[in-house]
């Protein structure tokens, strides 16, 4: 009888540890991490759609020398990434010597236009800027279209870097761009090698909002142009996205406020971000980098994604930035 009771008392403990173990795993899978999105330090993360797949194309994020080439990563849910490594490099872009920075792409006429900084250019002596790239397939290769620099020069202060190929709802393409505090917008040609005057005969108008630092982007939501972009420094722990809301790409833009930065708790320096919305599911993602805790180079940044939200006024809701990320949103 005694040795019965022994066996029924161990079995129940078996039975409390298996079914403790099981609520483990449960909370372990359904608390998967999903940020960062893929291994490696990159930054400056351009997310879009292209045929039924979600592509990102950050800067790789190394000493500016390192900087000579760019990967890209694709995914058909925002789950599992796919790299498609070195989509371009500086043997195809003969004036581009380092610092290959933030890609911006768009697709026409079947073709992928990739717009991207180089050589991190000082003054309007030095050779670089904003450059395009082209190519058969969003993975590329992207081969230099110009020969030479799309922007080679400080217009109203902006330095070359740090381009955002805008298209607007009437299909004209604008490069919104600038680092150094100063923020332009510039019509496009409709084969990108150059630019065609603003209205009032400008080509270079700058649309600065208060704070602005560099990385712009837009997009259109219900008719209305939002406009975003980083502040701080990038390399420290306060660098993080702000925005304004007009009715015109041209602004005027007056900043309403910080929707993304640092999370004690979670990382530093979240910043320099893109937008992705998925039509069929009506969700909006903000793609950015961000500095894991605990890392003070500047140059180890991570790409990550959260889930971006309205409220019923149209504003953009404070990203909480997690380590989980969001969950699978297939676009088939
Ligand atoms: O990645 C190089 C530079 O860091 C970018 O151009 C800036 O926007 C900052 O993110």
């Amino acid at each position: 009888m005694r040795n019965k009771l022994a066996l029924c008392t161990f079995l129940l403990s078996l039975t409390v540890a298996y079914a403790f173990s099981q609520e483990k795993n449960k909370t372990k899978t359904s608390k998967q991490q999903g940020n960062p999105i893929f291994s490696g330090w990159y930054a400056d993360p351009e997310g879009t759609i292209f045929n039924n797949k979600y592509w990102i194309y950050p800067t790789y994020s190394a000493k500016y020398e390192e900087q000579v080439f760019m990967d890209a990563f694709s995914s058909s849910d925002l789950r599992k990434w796919k790299k498609h490594p070195r989509i371009i490099d500086t043997a195809s872009v003969k004036w581009a010597k380092k610092a290959m920075w933030a890609p911006s792409i768009v697709a026409k006429d079947g073709k992928y236009y990739l717009f991207f900084g180089a050589n991190d250019i000082q003054s309007d002596q030095e050779t670089g800027g904003i450059g395009v790239a082209v190519a058969d397939k969003p993975e590329g290769p992207f081969k230099d279209d110009l020969g030479k620099p799309l922007i080679d020069k400080f217009h109203n202060g902006a330095q070359p870097i740090d381009q955002f190929a805008f298209r607007d709802q009437d299909g004209k393409y604008y490069l919104i761009y600038g680092g150094w505090q100063h923020c332009n917008i510039a019509r496009l040609k409709d084969d990108f090698t150059g630019f065609l005057p603003h209205a009032d005969g400008s080509i270079f108008k700058e649309i600065t909002p208060q704070g602005y630092v560099e990385g712009p982007f837009m997009f259109v939501r219900d008719g209305k142009y939002y406009f975003m972009w980083s502040e701080g420094g990038w390399t420290g722990p306060n660098y993080s996205v702000a925005y304004a809301i007009s009715d015109s790409p041209m602004g005027p833009f007056k900043r309403i406020g910080k929707i993304l930065q640092q999370d004690p708790a979670v990382a530093t320096g979240a910043g320099h971000h893109s937008v992705i919305h998925n039509q069929k599911s009506g969700k909006w993602y903000i793609v950015y980098h961000r500095r894991p805790l605990g890392e003070t180079n500047g140059n180890h940044r991570v790409v990550c994604i959260d889930e971006m939200r309205f409220n019923e006024k149209g504003e953009i809701q404070p990203v909480k930035i997690t380590f989980e990320g969001v969950a699978a949103d297939p676009l088939r």
